[in-house]
């Protein structure tokens, strides 16, 4: 049997799917889903393993033109990861109209020398009678290689996504240990799903002034139990009202979820406790986003 292995890159706008394609496919959440923008920052890799296949998947923080600190950090996780890659796949939210964004992502894509692949996701939530008109519009802009509809979320056309993809790859030796899923160190995806539950729960009141720092990270052999201390970072006092809730309700509702996502990771029951600490301007220090792992 001949073996393929690579990796893949996968860009395109924040909210397009990218993340959501990413866990379906491993069968395992290695990269948090929000639908709020912006959700990956860092660069995540997940490894896909099949029977004469291997693949080294790049989740990419969604692209975007750059204005503050996180967005250059985020520019330059951006290029690394596509760099590296055999072929991209430009992920485009098919529930709302082609935009400037998706132009963007596309030019800036284009200027690299790798293959592209444009996957028109979020078919679920077209209309049938819009489908051929959708893919339409793209083929015109884009005159991609290959466009191909699917929905990440129901799993509509994803095999045959897969089936394709795997052509793309050098045939060669697998590069990754068998059991390998993701680069990630524990403890950040730890940080990532307790930023997760934040996103979820909070709505539209905290957009992305919350950063999440483990500050403590055992195993209690005798209880069979995680402890996990971490720290919720905001902007200003005044969003510990939102992140505290009525009577400690928000905080409790975060760390309860948070704890049910751990235990699911982790595979062992979690204690966590969370702290909220304000760290003005978090977001433009360079030191900070690195003690965090976010540079
Ligand atoms: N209906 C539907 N929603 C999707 C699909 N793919 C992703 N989503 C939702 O779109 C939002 C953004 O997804 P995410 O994977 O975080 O996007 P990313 O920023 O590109 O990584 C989340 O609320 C997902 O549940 C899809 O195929 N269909
Ligand atoms: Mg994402």
């Amino acid at each position: 049997m001949t073996k393929r292995c690579g990796y893949i890159a996968l860009a395109g706008r924040p909210n397009a799917g990218k993340s959501t394609f990413l866990n379906a496919v491993l069968g395992e959440k290695v990269s948090i889903v929000s639908d709020k923008p912006q959700t990956t920052r860092n660069r995540i890799l997940g490894v896909y393993h099949g029977d004469d296949l291997q693949i080294g998947f790049f989740d990419l923080p969604g692209i975007h033109k750059p204005n503050h600190a996180m967005n250059r950090v985020m520019m330059r996780l951006v290029n690394q990861g596509v760099g590296d890659a055999d072929l991209i796949l430009h992920f485009i939210d098919v529930s709302v109209p082609l935009g400037s964004g998706d132009r963007f992502v596309h030019e800036m894509l284009g200027k690299l020398d790798i293959p592209i692949i444009v996957v028109a996701n979020k078919m679920d939530l077209v209309n049938k009678s819009k489908v051929l008109p959708t893919l339409d519009t793209i083929h015109k802009e884009f005159q991609p290689k290959e466009l191909i509809p699917i929905s990440a979320k129901t799993g509509d056309n994803r095999d045959h996504l897969m089936s394709i993809i795997a052509s793309y790859l050098p045939e060669g030796e697998f590069l990754f240990q068998d059991d390998m899923l993701t680069d990630q160190p524990i403890r950040f995806m730890a940080q990532e799903l307790i930023r997760e539950k934040i996103l979820h729960y909070t709505r539209e009141e905290l957009p992305h002034a919350a950063a999440v720092a483990i500050e403590s990270f055992q195993y209690d052999e005798a209880r069979e139990t995680y402890e996990i201390g971490a720290v919720i970072y905001i902007e200003k006092a005044s969003q510990r009202r939102i992140v505290l809730g009525q009577q400690g309700s928000m905080i409790s509702k975060i760390r309860r979820g948070a704890q049910r996502s751990l235990h699911e990771l982790l595979k062992k029951p979690v204690e966590l406790d969370l702290f909220v600490k304000v760290s003005e301007n978090w977001r433009n220090n360079d030191r900070f986003l690195g003690e965090i792992n976010l540079k």
